[in-house]
């Protein structure tokens, strides 16, 4: 068995504090919200928590744009919160990970306030600045990941900024090495005070290449793409195994890098079992078959085939070598059960369904709060329904500039937008879905009178039941987050089957099988011979054969695992 370390048998909870609970009725999650329901969190099972942003925060990007690393944001509470929530987790025995978003900063950041004062300013290489082009535009033709050109002009000093994403979140520059130290020193800090690991923002785009060519553009684009001179740009491992030397070394953490664009290959020396960087990263594979020519606003559907193509790559490539993280939902992403199950008659059968097939992986399972209820994306009508700045500026450069539809733009945003995944933690079936006693930041979803906390927590049954089952019994059988794993039938349409096998494991079953249904359709399905008269470890539908048959018939969305 491979060696063993917390974070590999750990289950992390992602909480994003502002749709979290509000604790003082201005409508915005925060610091005591998420104080109040560490029991419901332990009652659950997880290990880990990982923290959104809470950092002081002009709120552009929902705090992913930071004016004070060191600070809280009074909309979150004060830094006496945090510490009461870090020695409340402790005491718990849950761990805190949080966010560290260092790619960029806010432009209302101490640091960028004295970069854009003058050419010769300490500050001004903390950021990327560039001449114009003779004729005054752009220094190339990147477009930002939020719509409009990724640069800025500034007045003041004729120059422009990088802003991979928002201008109001102006990318640092890496290259210098005070960036380096003070960033490192601020980690460091956050170390010092107790917490437990870090959660890396887009950390494979914080090199790039020099020069800033013109990237390759898409038909129909009106901006270049920066993938090719950012993304894993020529010095990202330096500066990881840098960070690891001088900082995450020194500590027991926990580290996952958000490394969009990442393939196996480049996985392996991100999260290598021996390469000094990090512990492991968030791949993007199985979203990305759902964009068309780099966007993700269309109508695109992966398959089941391609998704267990892309999990089984990663199962595979990994083996041995680095570790995974296994997640279907994050504040970014829309609601695993809109997205591959059914809100309709099957909601429940395939939210634990998802569950199941996830949590049988190896690697990390994460959890975006609400998932553990089967919480479902919300379906907008009108724009100002959307609070995103990604979808809101999306709409407008697609619709305006590009041609789309307003009935398009807003299908692909209900179907893919970030919001989805942001309206408030349904905790039961009062007000605002008790949530807040004020007016929510965002609207509820109108379905929080049939799914909340309240209404499954104490329900053997419910969503939540499942996946507190599920958590447990990773903590009972090794061979659940460390056997090795095999895909089965991989041209399999409607069922995802796979085993894992842990030959030498000290305790429980040493293999496993896995079947998993993702369609509306009853599929009959031989199982393999070994599995002849083994026993059922758990099941979504209530009567699920106890002791597996020579073929048997799986009933829509119904999943269910076999051991011996
Ligand atoms: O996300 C970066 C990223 O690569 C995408 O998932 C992005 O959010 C977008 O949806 C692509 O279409 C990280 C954070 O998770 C995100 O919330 C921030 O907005 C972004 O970085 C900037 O900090
Ligand atoms: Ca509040």
């Amino acid at each position: 068995m491979e060696h063993r370390a917390w974070w590999k048998e750990g289950v992390i909870y992602q909480i994003y504090p502002r749709s979290f609970m509000d604790s003082n009725g201005d409508g915005i999650g925060d610091i005591n919200g998420i104080r109040q329901k560490l029991p419901y969190l332990k009652d659950l099972g997880i290990d880990i928590i990982w923290l959104s942003p809470f950092y002081t925060s002009p709120q552009v990007d929902n705090g992913y744009d930071i004016s004070d690393y060191q600070g809280i944001d009074p909309m979150f509470g004060t830094m006496t919160d945090f510490d009461a929530l870090l020695a409340e987790a402790h005491a718990l025995h849950i761990k805190i990970v949080i966010d560290l978003v260092v790619n960029h900063t806010s432009d209302q950041h101490p640091w960028f306030i004295e970069s854009r004062k003058s050419t010769d300013n300490p500050y001004r290489d903390f950021y990327i600045w560039r001449d114009p082009k003779p004729d005054g535009s752009a220094p190339n033709n990147w477009g930002s990941c939020f719509s409009g050109s990724a640069w800025q002009y500034d007045k003041h000093t004729r120059q422009y900024y990088l802003h991979l994403f928002a201008p109001q979140q102006p990318d640092l520059n890496w290259d210098n090495p005070n960036v380096r130290d003070a960033v490192f020193d601020m980690m460091d800090w956050w170390c010092r005070k107790g917490i437990d690991g870090f959660r890396m923002d887009v950390i494979s785009m914080i090199s790039k290449a020099p020069g800033l060519p013109d990237g390759p553009k898409e038909p129909g684009a009106i901006y270049g793409n920066y993938g090719p001179y950012v993304v894993h740009g020529p010095h990202v491992h330096d500066y990881l195994m840098e960070m690891n030397r001088r900082v995450l070394s020194r500590y027991d953490l926990v580290t996952v890098g958000e490394t969009s664009g990442v393939t196996t290959e480049q996985a392996k020396q991100y999260a290598g079992f021996d390469t000094h960087e990090l512990n492991m990263v968030f791949q993007f594979e199985r979203t990305d078959c759902e964009s068309e020519n780099g966007s993700k606003w269309t109508d695109k559907r992966i398959s089941l085939p391609e998704l267990k193509a892309v999990f089984s790559r990663w199962q595979t490539e990994l083996e041995g070598k680095a570790w995974n993280s296994l997640y279907w939902e994050n504040h970014d992403q829309p609601r695993s059960v809109s997205r591959y199950g059914s809100e309709g008659a099957y909601w429940k059968e395939s939210a634990k369904m998802l569950a199941l097939c996830l949590h049988m992986q190896k690697g990390t399972p994460y959890v975006y709060q609400g998932e553990e209820l089967g919480m479902t994306n919300r379906h907008i009508t009108s724009l100002d329904e959307c609070r995103d700045v990604e979808s809101i500026n999306a709409y407008h450069e697609m619709t305006e500039k590009q041609g789309v539809h307003h009935e398009d733009m807003l299908r692909y945003i209900n179907r893919i937008g970030r919001d989805n995944a942001r309206t408030p933690f349904q905790w039961s079936d009062e007000a605002q879905a008790g949530f807040t006693t004020g007016t929510p930041w965002i609207a509820v979803n109108p379905n929080y009178t049939r799914i909340n906390a309240a209404a499954q927590v104490s329900d053997p049954d419910s969503v939540f039941s499942f996946y507190k089952t599920l958590i447990a019994l990773r903590k009972q059988y090794p061979v659940i987050p460390y056997g090795q794993y095999e895909l089965l039938e991989k041209d399999h349409k409607e069922l995802y089957v796979y085993t894992r096998t842990l030959a030498d494991a000290p305790n429980g079953p040493k293999q496993l099988l896995i079947i998993c249904n993702f369609s509306e359709q009853a599929v009959p399905y031989a199982l393999p011979q070994q599995f002849s008269g083994a026993g059922l470890l758990i099941a979504n539908y209530a009567d699920t054969a106890q002791t597996a048959q020579a073929e048997q018939c799986f009933r829509p969305y119904e999943a269910a695992v076999y051991m011996h």
